[in-house]
């Protein structure tokens, strides 16, 4: 049997999460080597772009989330077979890495005053316009999913950006502003939430811990 190990943060978020449900949901068998973030810089250089996630295959490292996610997606019939439903999917996919990438900068930010500034600028511009283009594409794909449909990678994505967001835990960014620029988010966040196939995966974490 084929051996997977995906190394992430050990935070139910962020890039690696999305590996995680899908595998899950999947039911792929995978180890789930979870590292505390104060660890990351002898992970780092472990790791071909000093970047994680990681997923091995058999100990072949392999790395980018959306290569990765697409190659799960497919093991556990969570990416579209039709071309153009898949391509919704990458769409929506590269569109979050660039919006993540803007935000990570301000992560590396050590002057709080210099990161205020420029996560109240994210907020009014980026941030803004990106949560509204989701919730456009998601209107015009018939509002429910993103592609195809049905649950997809391109969702479990998106719902853990907006579950983010909501949290309020990225300061200088406020609370509802999903709610203010694409409330259709939120309905999207609850409907990936309670899929049987995510509620389960949570109830097992939950169990775990
Ligand atoms: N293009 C990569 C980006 C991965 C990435 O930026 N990961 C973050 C953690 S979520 C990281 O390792 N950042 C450290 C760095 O870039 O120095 C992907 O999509 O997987």
């Amino acid at each position: 049997m084929t051996h997977y190990k995906l190394t992430y943060f050990d935070f139910d978020g962020g890039r690696g999460e999305p590996i995680r449900l899908a595998l899950s949901i999947g039911n792929i068998d995978f180890e789930d080597y979870r590292f505390p973030v104060s660890e990351f810089s002898s992970v780092a250089p472990t790791t071909p772009f000093r970047q994680v996630p990681t997923f091995e295959v058999d100990g072949e490292v392999i790395t980018q989330t959306n290569a990765i996610l697409r190659y799960v997606g497919i093991l556990s019939g969570l990416y579209p077979e039709d071309p153009f439903q898949a391509l919704y999917c990458d769409e929506v996919m590269d569109a979050l890495n660039d919006i993540l990438a803007k935000v990570a900068v301000t992560f590396r930010m050590e002057d709080e005053e210099e990161k205020r500034q420029a996560r109240e600028a994210l907020a009014a511009g980026p941030l803004s316009l990106y949560a509204r283009r989701f919730g456009e594409m998601l209107e015009a794909r018939g509002g429910n999913w993103f592609a195809d449909d049905r649950l997809t990678i391109a969702d479990l994505r998106i719902f853990l950006w907006t579950r983010n967001l909501t949290s309020g835990l990225l300061d200088h960014v406020p609370k509802n502003i999903v709610e203010l620029n694409a409330p259709n988010l939120l309905a999207h966040l609850d409907r990936v939430t309670s899929h049987p196939a995510v509620a389960a995966y949570y109830a097992r974490r939950a169990d775990k811990s």
